[in-house]
């Protein structure tokens, strides 16, 4: 059977993770696409040449053409300017939509039948502004947020319990932005609800300070690694995310993953993109998981859902000529 082929685009720190994980997964062969020249070349040569050390038979080829990408089953777009020490997510739309629409007409041009998984920031925008303009179904164009913000969560959640991350289960849904949602509700180790493990340690009044302090955390994590590197965001952990999304959809696991997906009445949303529980099989977002939420965990996944409204309206003013379709 041929192997899959997973094209990256966008050769900085992100896609230089995921070249490497997907040689390493044996996920399929992997082309490295970036505009700066010999770069991605010199990424996948680096890389390659470590396979009999690490074991794997995928051919890496890196390169400044997209007729290269021809033929892929998995696109992963990492294009686009990351933030700087204070910056928003959102700051980065105009100058990433620009790079987003170059990247969605070479997709839609040299790899028609591919699934495409979106990592460039504001992630809801660019997931939103590469569907229309690739024209692919929905359930084949999608973002990577949820798997890394709700991993974030997990991570918080693991220390402050003193446990395994493995056995924690929590998620984050909305937007990928400062409104994002983590679900304190459902947050639990193994079946046991986080939140009476809390009030078990410190009481109900502290408990409740504590998970305030990891949800806000969670919210803030993308800026608070930012700070530190000092020089661009997260990398190996927004890399691992998609890559778990790639994997579900390559090995048709329908695994339930938090994934940015167009609503269609889901959630109480109605045509936009955004961050919810999705099943990721071999047909990409093969369904929603929808499930009921709380009035208080309603009003803040609507003022989340308002906030990637409010990035998808200004569109049309920083791509003029795609007012018709950003309608
Ligand atoms: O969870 C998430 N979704 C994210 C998203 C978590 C962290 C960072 N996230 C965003 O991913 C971040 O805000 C950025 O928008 C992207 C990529 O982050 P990365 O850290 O990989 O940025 P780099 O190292 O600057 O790499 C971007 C590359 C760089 O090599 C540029 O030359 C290239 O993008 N680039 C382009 N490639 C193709 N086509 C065009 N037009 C182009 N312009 C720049």
């Amino acid at each position: 059977m041929a192997r899959a082929k997973i094209s990256l685009i966008g050769g900085g720190q992100i896609g230089g993770v995921l070249a490497q994980l997907c040689a390493l997964r044996e996920l399929g062969d992997v082309v490295l696409f970036d505009i700066v020249e010999n770069m991605p070349q010199g990424k996948m040569l680096d890389i390659a040449e470590v396979a009999r050390v690490d074991q794997f038979d995928v051919e890496l080829k890196g390169t400044n053409s997209y007729a290269d990408i021809a033929g892929s089953d998995v696109v992963i777009v990492t294009a686009g300017l990351p933030r700087k020490p204070g910056m928003s997510r959102d700051d980065l739309l105009g100058v990433n939509a620009k790079i987003m629409k170059q990247v969605s007409e070479g997709i839609k041009e040299y790899a028609p039948n591919s699934f495409v998984i979106i990592i460039s920031n504001p992630l809801d925008a660019m997931v939103t502004l590469c569907q229309k303009i690739t024209g692919f179904p929905p359930e084949r164009v999608m973002g990577q947020a949820g798997v890394l913000d709700s991993n974030r969560f997990c991570s918080f959640i693991a220390w402050e319990l003193g446990v395994s991350v493995r056995d924690i289960n929590a998620m984050v849904l909305g937007g990928h932005g400062d409104t994002m949602v983590p679900i304190v509700r459902y947050a639990n180790v193994n079946g046991i609800p986080v939140m009476e493990q809390l009030i078990r340690k410190y009481g109900e009044a502290k408990a409740k300070e504590v998970m305030t302090a990891m949800v806000e955390r969670t919210k803030m994590a993308g800026g608070e690694v930012v700070k530190l590197l000092g020089n661009g965001s997260a990398f190996y952990s927004p890399a691992s995310s998609a890559i778990a999304m790639a994997e579900a959809i390559l090995r048709d696991q329908k695994r339930v993953l938090p994934t940015c997906a167009l609503l269609k009445g889901e959630f109480g949303v109605d045509n936009y993109y955004v961050g919810v529980p999705c099943i990721l099989g071999a047909g990409g977002i093969e369904g929603i998981m929808e499930f009921e939420l709380d009035a208080e965990e309603q009003a803040l996944f609507d003022n989340s859902v308002a906030a990637v409204k409010g990035l998808i309206d200004e569109l049309p003013s920083i791509l003029p000529d795609l007012a018709d379709i950003l309608k």
